[in-house]
């Protein structure tokens, strides 16, 4: 059970201080109802229990049965020779690399497993196995087939004509399913990149090979005895890292598009506001849109909204949960519920009819917060099940998927007369405009005469906007939830910065308001203000879920294209962040970033401290070979202007920050004529 515990002498036990823990006025209501009601949450978990500081230093090594081995690094440093070691002789640098290579190995299986799926039920559209999924977007199918060496017209009698389409979706959809593993050659997308760094990638030695063989071969390379040269692992790192961010991640996101549509722009609100109290509430979490796109279906279905009706709900409030919650976001505008850290919070209403989950990001816990409330907990997903007695497992099949999800459905609405407790929805919500993307912003601040990210770039290179930054990333149970992601945006698009957000933080941005172009006139610096109200944009774009993260990739790439800004990733004047970052999935984001060439600052901490040698590695040497490398900042404002001062190099370095301080003197000399 999970009511909060009392000790020896009978005193509760510690728990969380609600307005300590979270920044949002939602969640510390929530917070302190689960507290009256004896529920325990995540926070009251983080206020009694410590990280174990040795594995925090990234310097437990219990790769075999002679450990585990613990190196932690004395308080007052090493003097002279670094002597220690493990029992097999493993030093603190490798033992670090091994445990940094095995997140991001399982950082990349998790992204790229979704994506596996999603190229799955593909294939099952491609072989006509399925009427629920359709293609909602061919443009994009047709965009994307080159990329995999699929020829979309034929030429016949000497003349060019349109290929069949249905034998380009079936080649697809064939070509991307082998790219887990096939036998020869190198991964297809990463040749999207620009080509010096595609060359810099091969000239290493680390394109990939396959997705599912870097993931065994990081394995299989950190296992007792055999890598133990750190810098040989971190190239095996970005070998792997690669397979997700310009591999699974990217194939996940393109074929979604081409299934579920390509999101564009649309208006829609977030936080736990966002429940009706006389509506059957259905929470949806995890990360795989391909059930939740069934599950919007079913909701919206004549015969589901009748028969909640006649249950006497006024009708079906879908909201989200972490990626999943942005999937639905992005492609119908449902609305979240709430950030990772949100989950059992949103239980805590007692108006969550069900709570349907599918893989990652889920606690465990759910299942004993939806214990003490009337809060179906559905498990969906064949290797995401959960041991407690109150969950009910509905295997999710493409193959008759609407079908299930309609039982799922049915399943909350029948939930909707059990309400147990008094139901306390919070009622704070926000507005937000979601649903960018690669095209989209080349709508908005490209120019349809070059057809190109031309007008974004001509922008920074005048100065009104000096550079590009993608914030993205979890909640950490151990910083103040949603304070660095909000800290760090607002300092950034003060300083003129556009902001490019996936994950939890583009539901924190979405929670606490910087999703509307009105943010622009509040928070940001006179340049970027001026860009975003000619063009109507918020100076915060939600691209998505973390594997959208690619979006941030493609976004990047079509900013060279367009000129003006260098000829590699590395060139621009941008950097990435991942502010409470926790996932072993960020890790495995975070170096993908770097070796495309992005300085990558992390907050809260890196798990490398004990091996000193290591982090300077990641933290300086890396740039020298990717041109981006790792950095760590737990403080928000420090952060955000470690990210700045890149910028400005960066800008210093294309010789357009001369650009800047003429805008900025104009600027002055407006405000003073105003004056
Ligand atoms: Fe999970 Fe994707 Fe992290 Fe949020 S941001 S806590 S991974 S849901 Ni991806
Ligand atoms: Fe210890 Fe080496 Fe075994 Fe790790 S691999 S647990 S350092 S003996």
């Amino acid at each position: 059970m999970s009511e909060i515990k009392t000790t020896k002498t009978g005193k509760p036990k510690k728990v969380a201080d609600a307005t300590a823990v979270s920044i949002c006025p939602a969640t510390q209501e929530m917070i302190i109802r689960a507290q009256d009601l004896g529920v325990e949450t995540v926070f009251d978990r983080a206020a009694t229990m410590k990280p174990c500081n040795i594995g925090a230093q990234g310097t437990c090594c219990k790769n075999c049965a002679m450990g585990p081995c613990r190196l932690p690094l004395p308080k007052a440093g090493i003097e002279g020779e670094d002597t220690r070691k493990g029992l097999c002789g493993a030093t603190a640098n490798t033992i670090a690399a091994r445990n940094f290579a095995r997140m991001v190995a399982a950082g990349t299986a998790a992204h790229s497993d979704h994506g596996r799926s999603v190229a799955e039920v593909f294939l099952a559209v491609a072989r006509k196995e399925t009427e629920d999924y359709k293609i909602k977007d061919p443009g994009k199918l047709l965009q994307i087939a080159p990329h995999f060496g699929v020829d979309t017209t034929v030429e016949v009698d000497g003349e060019e004509l349109d290929r069949d389409f249905d034998e380009i979706v079936l080649e697809v959809a064939e070509k991307a399913l082998a790219e887990w593993g096939k036998p020869e050659g190198n991964l297809a997308y990463p040749k999207r990149a620009p080509a010096p760094l595609y060359e810099r990638w091969k000239k290493l030695g680390e394109l990939p090979r396959n997705i599912d063989r870097e993931i065994v071969e990081t394995m299989h390379r950190t296992t007792m005895g055999v890598d133990q040269d750190y810098k040989n692992i971190v190239k095996q790192c970005t070998r792997t890292a690669l397979c997700d961010g310009w591999g699974g991640a990217m194939i996940a996101t393109d074929l979604q598009d081409v299934m579920f549509g390509s999101p564009s722009p649309l208006q829609s609100e977030a936080n736990m506001g966002i429940m009706k109290e006389d509506h059957v509430n259905i929470i949806i979490h995890g990360h795989e849109p391909v059930l939740s796109e069934m599950i919007v279906a079913a909701a919206q279905s004549q015969d589901m909204v009748e028969y909640a009706l006649s249950k006497g709900a006024k009708g079906i409030q879908l909201g989200g949960i972490c990626c999943t919650g942005n999937e639905l976001l992005q492609r119908h505008g449902v609305p979240p519920a709430g950030t990772f850290l949100q989950q059992e919070l949103a239980i805590i209403t007692g108006a969550c009819d069900a709570m349907v989950v599918d893989v990652q990001c889920v606690f465990q816990n759910l299942a004993n917060v939806a214990k003490c409330f009337h809060t179906k907990l559905i498990t969906t997903h064949p290797i995401a099940k959960m041991e407690q007695d109150n969950v009910v497992h509905i295997e999710f099949d493409e193959h008759h998927a609407l079908e299930d999800a309609k039982r799922i459905v049915k399943m909350a609405i029948d939930n909707f007369k059990n309400r147990a407790a008094e139901v306390m929805i919070p009622k704070h919500k926000a507005i937000q405009i979601a649903g960018f993307g690669v095209e989209s912003i080349e709508y908005h601040l490209g120019g349809t005469f070059r057809g190109s990210y031309y007008t974004l770039n001509d922008n920074i290179i005048n100065g009104r906007i000096r550079g590009v930054a993608g914030v993205v990333g979890c909640n950490n149970a151990r910083t103040k939830h949603n304070e660095g992601h909000i800290t760090i945006i607002k300092e950034l698009i003060k300083n003129d910065v556009l902001i490019l957000t996936t994950g939890c933080s583009a539901l924190a941005c979405g929670t606490h308001g910087l999703l509307t172009p009105e943010t622009a006139q509040v928070f940001c610096g006179p340049g970027l203000a001026e860009v975003c109200e000619t063009v109507g944009i918020p100076p915060v774009l939600h691209l998505g879920s973390c594997v959208d993260n690619s979006r941030i990739l493609l976004a990047a790439t079509e900013m060279v294209k367009a000129g003006g800004l260098g000829n590699d990733l590395r060139d621009l004047p941008a950097a990435g962040s991942a502010p409470e970052w926790m996932s072993e999935k960020a890790i495995a984001i975070g170096q993908y970033f770097v070796a495309s060439g992005i300085y990558t600052v992390f907050g809260y901490h890196m798990p490398l401290d004990g091996a000193p040698e290591f982090r300077d590695y990641l933290y300086n040497e890396l740039e020298n070979i990717y041109g981006g490398m790792w950095d760590c900042e737990p403080d928000p404002i420090k952060h955000a202007h470690k990210m700045i001062g890149h910028i400005d190099k960066k800008r210093k370095e294309l010789g357009i920050d001369k650009a800047r301080e003429r805008v900025l003197m104009d600027m002055a000399d407006r405000q003073a004529l105003e004056a």
